[in-house]
């Protein structure tokens, strides 16, 4: 089998284990959702002093980031400069006050997908409610109208769909850290799983299409 070469220029840039792919992979649980813009809120509950829901309108209306980064998702695919623009997490959270004894959040999303990080990796500078990818509004398979996007973690931590995120005292597992997924989720660090590796080959993985 002939290994797929990359630029030795970029290959640091490469986790251990990756495959680099230049197409878009589509990967979810379930139907993508559809949606009632008049009726969607992202909700922002659980440690903050006040419970409080945003419009899709109100998220355009904050300050808008664009970033380049690259992702890679356990299944071992990675895409280097995927480009995104939407409200950074610090930017949000300008708008709340949180309390001090929030010290992690659970990203709600469709269809009863969750994903659980610590309070310092969720405000990273890179991280954003991404409301358009590669210059678009987000399309439907890919998030629309909302979704989280981590650069520095596996790209499960990075819920499309999103609806709500928790502010948590205590960490808890989301979606596919119960199943067996690593809780860090850090590529470069190959933490992919939490037991015994239970490696999903990518063929086996539901919804498997590309842009
Ligand atoms: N709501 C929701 N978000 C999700 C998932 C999911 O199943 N449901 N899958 C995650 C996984 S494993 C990956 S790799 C990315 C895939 O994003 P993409 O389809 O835009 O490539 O979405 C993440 N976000
Ligand atoms: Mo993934």
């Amino acid at each position: 089998m002939k290994i797929p070469s990359v630029d030795p220029a970029l290959a640091h840039r490469l986790p251990p284990g990756q495959i680099l792919r230049e197409r878009f992979p589509i990967l979810h649980e379930g139907e993508v959702p559809e949606y009632d813009m008049s009726t969607w809120r992202l909700k922002l509950v659980g440690l903050v002093e006040q419970e409080i829901a945003f419009t899709y309108e109100e998220l355009l209306a904050m300050p808008q980031t664009k970033m380049v980064c690259d992702i890679h998702c356990v299944t071992r695919w990675s895409k280097f400069d995927t480009e995104w623009e939407g409200v950074r997490i610090k930017d949000l959270l300008e708008r709340v006050n949180l309390s001090q004894d929030a010290k992690f959040v659970m990203i709600h999303a469709d269809h009863d997908y969750e994903a659980n990080l610590p309070m310092d990796q969720f405000t990273a500078d890179n991280v954003m409610l991404a409301l358009k990818y590669d210059g678009e509004p987000l399309t439907p398979k890919h998030g629309w109208p909302l979704r989280l996007v981590v650069p520095s973690l596996y790209f499960w931590k990075s819920p499309k769909w999103i609806t709500a995120i928790e502010f948590m005292k205590e960490d808890r597992q989301g979606f596919w850290e119960t199943r067996g997924f690593h809780n860090e989720a850090d590529p470069f660090k190959d933490q992919r799983f939490s037991g015994e590796a239970i490696d999903i080959p990518e063929d086996e993985w539901e919804h498997k299409e590309f842009d």
